[in-house]
């Protein structure tokens, strides 16, 4: 028998004895109406958490005349995903322990304009009280060794069914333009195969050396921002200054 078949072979014999097996039939069946369940209020519980954001937006739109979100991407981690986690991490094939172990099943990412929206949306969203912080990892303030640089909060919010409330766990990610721009081609590249490994480790490099300046490049977006807005400050402080003749004279002679 040739190597090839061999393998076709062993691969088959392989499913049938585990992922077809009776046991993990059983699992499939058993779960599959838990799951959409979970998934379900997992939903749910993206909603709240957009909703807050888009209303925080709306208020500084109202307010300040401003945005200070650009975009909100959500997503429900992938059943592969998740039994690869709970296999990882080994925890318990049950619903009930995916919910209490996973904390990333529903994910919110909110891409801001500038690094002070983070903090300052971070808090707002903080300070309102149906939400409980669970844990705050700030990537931006220690950046992991990739260069990946994110604000991250694993927080639980309610979620109001028919005849019972639920707290459900939901994790945001709160970037710039700059940080999604990095992570999201350094994302789509980590998963790239066929790449010789000391041509990886290269790449690897260049990627922390891009995070770095996308770093310096948020940093001086925000310097540009508070010399904008400190101008502005300025203008209308002058504007607001009595006048006299002698400046309406002067104004007439120059504009006139
Ligand atoms: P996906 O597709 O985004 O869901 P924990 O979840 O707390 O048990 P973990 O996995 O270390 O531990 O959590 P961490 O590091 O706080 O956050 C994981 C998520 O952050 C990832 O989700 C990515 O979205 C993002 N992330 C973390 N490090 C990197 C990185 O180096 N590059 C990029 N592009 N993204 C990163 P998932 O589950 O990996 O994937």
């Amino acid at each position: 028998m040739g190597l090839e078949k061999f393998i076709e072979i062993a691969g088959q014999q392989f499913v049938r004895e585990n992922l077809m097996s009776d046991d993990f039939l059983d699992f499939l069946q058993e779960n599959r109406r838990p799951y959409e369940t979970m998934i379900a209020y997992y939903r749910c519980a993206i909603m709240e958490i957009e909703t807050k954001f888009k209303v925080l937006n709306e208020q500084f739109s109202l307010q300040y005349d401003r945005n200070p979100i650009e975009s909100i991407k959500t997503r429900i981690k992938s059943m592969e995903s998740l039994l690869k986690k709970a296999r990882n991490k080994g925890i318990a094939l049950n619903m009930a322990a995916f919910e209490e172990e996973i904390r990333d099943i529903a994910g919110v990412r909110v891409v801001c304009s500038f690094l002070d929206d983070i903090y300052m949306l971070a808090d707002c969203l903080l300070s309102q009280d149906d939400i409980t912080l669970i844990e705050r990892k700030d990537y931006i303030e220690n950046p992991k060794p990739s260069g990946y640089r994110s604000l991250h909060l694993i927080v639980e919010v309610p979620i109001f069914l028919q005849d019972e409330k639920r707290s459900m766990k939901v994790e945001v990610q709160l970037r710039t333009i700059a940080m999604d721009f990095w992570a999201s081609l350094e994302h789509k590249l980590r998963y790239k195969k066929n790449i010789p490994d000391s041509e990886a480790e290269l790449l690897a490099t260049e990627l922390t050396e891009c995070a770095q300046v996308s770093a310096a490049l948020d940093v001086r977006m925000k310097e540009i921002r508070n010399r904008i807005a400190l101008a502005e400050a300025e203008h209308e402080e002058e504007k607001k200054k009595p006048q006299t003749i002698g400046d309406v004279l002067l104004k007439k002679t120059i504009y006139h």
